[in-house]
């Protein structure tokens, strides 16, 4: 009997594991599929970027010198969807994929197949999404939230939209419903539900809702494809349907979508926080609660983008109130956090600075929200800058700092090398500089009158929009700076150690007991 020595082992395994373009095209493993999503994520993020920065080259000054109007339109609207559906949301499934089996010491997702499939489904919406810039009519103009009647009017990009929104639908759905499954089924012995680590509960309500409101979705872009081809009047008020139903039936889907791009962030952020301010995480079971509030409170505030519809006072007053409930819970994870770090040991690597970046400018979108809220106020600011900044404030400054807080936090443990210090650094304070000489101006704009979704503007508005794209520029330029400090840490990085947050990581658990030992590769010391 011959011993099987590790070479051999190694040999016989490539025997059977295709490699080269076939090996990413066919893997199950959740590694791969996970950086998939993330690199995809981030070719998206940057062409969304080139679209806001077209849109910002047209706004530098008033009067039209770069796009025309009807461009501008496609431009505001591709940014919008590409944004939502091709970076941040694949972005978040790219951080489940990684992780989730890693915290509660799975193997792998639930249905390995179906993730590969979920995953490649993506590249094809983009392909249609994108790919309708170049024919006849060009992209849609209808804006991200696609509002009829405009919608059903438009050209034959809204049907390549309408085709690329289902698929991505599709993807999102069996993504959500692996998630569901890995972690109902497949923790390991002894990893409880209220011992998993945040980022799972965080990723498992919010694939709850992933599968209640995708759907929702779905009919809503399908009533207006039945209504553009075959003869169905769902929101046409000639043939007895209502064009203000598109409106409820898409801010269904709309406003729970909003919490599934920020809870993961809301998990991320939870896991760093105790590391570098070496105290288990304040609160744990307020956190999940706190997290499956909002997500039940997400469900009854969706008129809230109506007021100007002319609703009854007292629906109007309804959705006010529900939607300044959901105060409290954000007001429960912004107080924890800070607990965390209270008397905290705390030190400031780069994940750190982005993820108290992304509790005080986040914070800041929240408080914006609530003015929102207010039906008398958003009557005032309805369709206005204002509402661009407060929307920017959560998307960018909140889950867009929250996945660069969570890829140079795991960066050592995917690619076992350390990123440079100094340039991830660099990164956070250029892009919160640059993001809030971008965005703080719109809120100004807004109540100056300054409308959403137009290519010129009267002179009183010049000197904000002038800056605002300034620091848009410089934003865009220093994404490049992720480039480099992933490109450096993945060749010749410094070796990153097994604990590459020298033991602090372990409390990223966030209850006493430590992770289950096999999760990682060596256990997590506690200094
Ligand atoms: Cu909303």
């Amino acid at each position: 009997m011959s011993a099987v020595t590790p070479d051999q082992l190694h040999d016989d395994h490539h025997h059977h594991a295709p490699g080269g373009l076939m090996r990413w095209i066919t893997t199950t493993n959740h590694k791969d599929i996970g950086t998939m999503y993330l690199i995809f994520s981030f070719i998206m993020f940057l062409s969304g970027g080139v679209m806001a920065l077209t849109i910002r080259a047209e706004l530098f000054q008033p009067g039209l010198q770069i796009v025309q109007p009807e461009f501008f339109n496609q431009l505001t609207t591709m940014h919008g969807l590409v944004m939502v559906f091709g970076a941040i949301m694949p972005a978040f499934v790219g951080f489940a994929n990684w992780m989730l089996p890693l915290m509660i010491g799975a193997s792998d997702m639930a249905f390995a197949r179906m993730n590969n499939w979920s995953f490649w489904l993506l590249p094809v919406a983009a392909i249609l999404l994108i790919g309708s810039f170049f024919v006849p009519g060009g992209a849609t103009a209808a804006g991200w939230t696609l509002y009829a009647p405009l919608s059903v009017q438009m050209g034959m990009g809204m049907d390549l939209t309408i085709f690329a929104v289902h698929i991505m639908g599709i993807s999102s759905i069996m993504g959500a419903i692996n998630i569901v499954v890995t972690i109902l089924n497949m923790r390991a012995p002894g990893m409880t539900m209220m011992k998993m680590p945040l980022f799972c509960w965080t990723w498992l309500i919010t694939a709850y809702l992933l599968i209640a409101v995708m759907p929702v979705l779905a009919g809503a872009v399908t009533m207006i494809l039945t209504d553009r081809h075959f003869g169905t009047a769902f929101f046409n008020a000639a043939g007895g349907g209502d064009p203000v139903l598109y409106q409820h039936v898409f801010w269904f889907f709309g406003h729970p979508e909003v919490y599934i791009m920020i809870l993961p962030a809301f998990g991320i952020v939870s896991q760093i926080i105790p590391t570098f301010a070496r105290k288990p995480l304040f609160g744990y079971a307020s956190m999940v609660y706190a997290t499956a509030s909002i997500a039940i409170l997400s469900f009854v505030v969706w008129a809230h983008h109506m007021f100007t519809t002319g609703m009854p006072a007292a629906t109007q007053l309804f959705f006010m109130y529900a939607t300044m409930l959901i105060a409290v819970p954000t007001g429960v994870k912004v107080f924890n956090w800070v607990a965390t770090m209270w008397r905290g040991s705390m030190t400031f690597e780069t994940p750190m600075l982005w993820a108290t970046g992304f509790i005080f400018v986040f914070t800041m979108g929240g408080f914006t929200g609530l003015i929102c809220a207010i039906a008398p106020i958003d009557i005032q600011v309805q369709d206005t800058y204002y509402v661009v900044a407060h929307f920017h404030y959560v998307l960018v400054a909140g889950s867009l700092f929250a996945l660069f807080a969570g890829a140079y936090y795991w960066l050592p443990k995917w690619t076992g090398h350390m990123y440079p210090e100094g340039i991830g650094k660099l990164h956070f304070w250029a892009s919160i500089i640059f993001f809030n000489i971008t965005f703080f101006p719109m809120h100004f704009l807004g109540l100056a009158g300054m409308p959403r979704r137009i290519p010129d503007y009267a002179l009183q508005f010049a000197d904000f929009n002038a800056l605002a794209s300034i620091g848009a520029f410089g934003f865009g330029l220093s994404q490049l700076i992720f480039i480099v400090a992933v490109v450096k840490c993945v060749r010749g990085g410094k070796k990153a150690a097994a604990s590459p947050w020298e033991g602090a990581e372990g409390l990223e658990w966030t209850v006493p007991s430590p992770a289950p030992y096999h999760t990682f590769e060596t256990p997590p010391v506690v200094k």
